[in-house]
Parts: C-alpha cells; sequence; structure tokens
C-alpha cells in the first residue's frame, strides 16, 4: 500500500459532500488500493453536522480511511492537500441578483485560491463544483499565483453524463455506444451540449435524431435539466453530482481516451477568450487533460458556442476586482 492521497472537500456536510465522501471512501474515486486522508472544510455553523456525517464514515470501518480532519479553516483544509474538491458555496438566497451571487462566492473563493496556493501540495488537482462553478474556479485559480493554472477545472462531468444518458435513451442504445460527445462553455443554462462532434456506435450522432429534437428539445432539456431536478425531487441534484464529481478526478488521475467534458482555463482554443475557465472536450492522460482541438463547428454550434463564452467574459468582468 502507497501512502495516504490527502483530499480535501469543502462544504462537505452539504447535500453532495452526504453523497460524496462515501464513495471517495470507498475507494470510487482512487481506487481500491490507494489509502486516504479525508480533509472536510465547513463553515462554524455546519461543523456540528460534519461531525455527524464524519461519525457515520467511521461507522462504514472503510479500509483505505486512515484519517479524517474536519475543520472551518481553510489553511487546514488544504495543507499538503494533493486532490482540492471545492463543493461548498453561498446558494442565492432570497432577492439576490446574480451579481450578489458572485460577490458573496468571490469572497470564499479569493480566500480558498490563497489557501490553496499558500498551502496545497503544488500539484494538487482542484476541482470546483460549487456554483457559479466556472467562475468561482476562475477565481480561485487567480488567487492561487503559484499553482499552475492547469491545475484548476470546473466540473461540467454532470451535464456531460446528462447529455450522453439523454441521447442513448432517444437512440434505444446504452450509454457505451455513445462516443465524442461534448458540453462547451459555462456550467449554467447557456452551456452547449454539443452532437455534431459525437457519435453512436462509429455513426454520426446527429444521422440517428432530427435537427429539430436536437435543437428543441436535446438541449434545453440538458441546459435545464438542474433545474427539472429542483421542481420534481425539491431539492438539488446531489447524488447525481456527486458521481460526477469522483469520475471527474478519476479520469483526470487515471486517464481517460474517450473524450470528456471538463472547464478549464481556455488558452485561445477554438477562438475562446483567453483565461476565463470554459468547459472544452478533453481526453486525459498522464494526469494531463488535453483539449480536442481538431472538432468542426459549424455556423450553429458557433453560435451556440459563442452564447455562452460572452456569458462567461461578463461574469469575469463582474468579478474583475477579484483578478
Ligand atoms: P448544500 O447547500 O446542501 O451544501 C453546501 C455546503 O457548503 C453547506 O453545508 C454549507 O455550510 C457549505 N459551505 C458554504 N460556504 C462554505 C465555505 N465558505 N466553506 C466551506 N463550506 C461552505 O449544497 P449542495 O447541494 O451540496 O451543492 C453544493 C454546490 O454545488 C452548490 O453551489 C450547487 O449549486 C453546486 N452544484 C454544482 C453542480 C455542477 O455540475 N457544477 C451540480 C450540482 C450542484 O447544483
Amino acid at each position: 500500500m502507497t501512502d495516504p492521497v490527502r483530499i480535501a472537500v469543502t462544504g462537505a456536510a452539504g447535500q453532495i459532500g452526504y453523497a460524496l465522501l462515501f464513495r471517495i471512501a470507498s475507494g470510487a474515486m482512487l481506487g481500491k488500493d490507494q489509502p486516504i486522508e479525508l480533509k472536510l472544510l465547513e463553515i462554524p455553523p455546519a461543523m456540528d453536522a460534519l461531525r455527524g456525517v464524519v461519525m457515520e464514515v467511521e461507522d462504514c470501518a472503510f479500509p483505505l480511511v486512515r484519517n479524517v480532519v474536519t475543520t472551518d479553516q481553510p489553511e487546514v483544509a488544504f495543507e499538503g492537500a494533493d486532490v482540492a474538491m471545492l463543493v461548498g458555496s453561498r446558494p442565492r438566497g432570497p432577492g439576490m441578483e446574480r451579481k450578489d451571487l458572485l460577490e458573496a462566492n468571490g469572497a470564499i473563493f479569493t480566500q480558498q485560491g490563497k489557501a490553496l496556493n499558500d498551502h496545497a501540495a503544488k500539484h494538487v488537482k482542484v476541482l470546483v463544483v460549487g456554483n457559479p462553478a466556472n467562475t468561482n474556479c476562475l477565481i480561485a485559480q487567480n488567487n492561487a499565483p503559484d499553482l499552475d493554472p492547469a491545475n484548476f477545472t470546473a466540473m461540467t462531468k454532470l451535464d456531460h453524463n446528462r447529455a450522453i444518458a439523454q441521447l442513448a435513451r432517444q437512440v434505444g442504445g446504452v450509454v457505451e455506444d455513445i462516443d465524442g460527445l461534448a458540453i462547451w462553455g459555462n456550467h449554467s443554462s447557456t452551456m452547449f451540449p454539443d452532437l455534431i462532434g459525437a457519435t453512436v456506435k462509429g455513426k454520426p450522432a446527429l444521422e440517428n435524431v432530427s435537427q429539430s429534437w436536437y435543437e428543441d428539445e436535446y438541449i434545453p432539456s440538458i441546459q435545464q435539466r438542474g433545474a427539472a431536478i429542483i421542481a420534481a425531487r425539491g431539492s438539488s441534484s446531489a447524488a447525481s453530482a456527486a458521481n460526477a464529481a469522483v469520475e471527474h478526478v478519476r479520469e483526470w488521475i487515471a486517464g481517460s481516451d474517450a473524450v470528456t467534458s471538463m472547464g478549464i482555463r481556455s488558452s485561445g482554443q477554438y477562438g475562446i477568450e483567453e483565461g476565463v475557465i470554459f468547459s472544452y472536450p478533453v481526453t486525459v492522460s498522464n494526469g494531463a487533460y488535453n483539449v480536442a482541438e481538431n472538432r468542426e463547428l459549424n455556423d450553429f454550434a458557433r453560435s451556440k458556442i459563442e452564447t455562452t463564452e460572452v456569458e462567461l467574459i461578463k461574469e469575469r468582468d463582474a468579478v474583475a476586482h477579484l483578478l
């Protein structure tokens, strides 16, 4: 057995945290041979709830869990962290506008970015789940000047999984039939689920479905899936979000030949504004992701991608004072 990997999770007593910690502790993320140390961050009012969650983790007697640290100090949670999963964020309260939400989360992700910079391992892999995920990630990354910007990612894997599952259902197939699908842009209702580069059993996906289904049903359904879950369940997606977070980190570390989607710092690929955290089609090998650069984009795709890019630029401009 190797040394434990240190995994920091913020918002650990929340809904997603409750689904996530047990998956990580069981070995679903880093494998059944990799011991782990959990470093759990919460805000003071949630520390009692977090204590209860940790009691449950203990009660599972997971063989891989070597230590669990709980704290309300980011500096403690991120000390020596190899992986940091930033799930906690400030939800939108009554009367709060988007700019208020960006501002409230800006303060959190500024502090957490600085703490990662000063305390995490230099190779730390950071996944931001807490919304607005792309811009929170941008803020954290910009406040961590000593870390490689490529270490910071935002989660669009849930959108990616939703897009695969809904396409598979529509064509009467299974998820393994689908390849090359990607989510572009922001984790928001402007995201673009791209079937143009996707295949079903090796044949172009758009030969299996009609253009009108794609444009009028599929894209809005993926973009609004989070809201549909809230309407049906009374609370937002948690288990599926935790599953996506586990898969995002697993693929980032273990690699993936199949195309997946990750929000990453744009270096200008496909003409996207440099520096924003943008979801691209990527493949992953040796712990590094690479943007799939040779995709054909038609005018329809380009206009969808531009819409989500414009939104991200506006979000970036709204938090410019924090960057
Ligand atoms: P919950 O409100 O259940 O839990 C959030 C937890 O974060 C709470 O326990 C809270 O005390 C804690 N927290 C707040 N500020 C903190 C801080 N400064 N440091 C540490 N902890 C802090 O929300 P949950 O359903 O778990 O969702 C968490 C976040 O994920 C939300 O922002 C949500 O919008 C976002 N999501 C992102 C998704 C994605 O695909 N990127 C999908 C699922 C989810 O909606």
